[in-house]
């Protein structure tokens, strides 16, 4: 799974991060976390929730970059949905469009994601070689 997610890094380059409603700070932190790895892998990416920053998380780096939008009007090469048990969390309109045609249902491809999402949150990856390490230290 990881290295499917590896692979799709490597090989697109237009991504959309989104999380749950009401965002808090491990949402906005794990959001904003890969949002910086794919802007460091020079990737196309922004960061997407129905619901805004709150006053609390505004300081965070990339904060004033999340896009507040009702729907996920955009198309893109992939979508992380993160810390979400399902599709519907993020509560953005057109979301489950993003994967009509790879997976059998959106409740598929969700559960796929988060799969994939839980292993790459507890990974880092170095820039040059996206290479898994065993700790964050370890990428440092
Ligand atoms: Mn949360």
């Amino acid at each position: 799974m990881l290295s499917q997610v590896v692979e799709l890094i490597e090989k697109k380059g237009t991504f959309a991060i989104t999380s749950h409603l009401r965002p808090d700070g491990d949402s906005l932190g794990s959001s904003l976390g890969l949002y910086w790895l794919l802007r460091a892998l020079d990737k196309d990416v922004e960061v997407i929730m129905r619901d805004p920053v709150p006053h609390t998380y505004q300081k965070l780096p990339g904060a004033n970059d999340v896009r507040v939008t009702p729907a996920a009007d955009q198309s893109y090469d992939g979508v992380f949905v993160i810390e979400c048990s399902d599709i519907a969390r993020p509560g953005l309109l057109s979301l489950e469009q993003q994967f009509v045609g790879q997976h059998r249902s959106p409740r598929d491809h969700s559960a796929v994601w988060q799969d994939q999402l839980d292993r790459l949150n507890r990974l880092c990856v170095r820039r040059d070689d996206l290479q898994p390490c065993q700790s964050p230290r370890a990428c440092a």
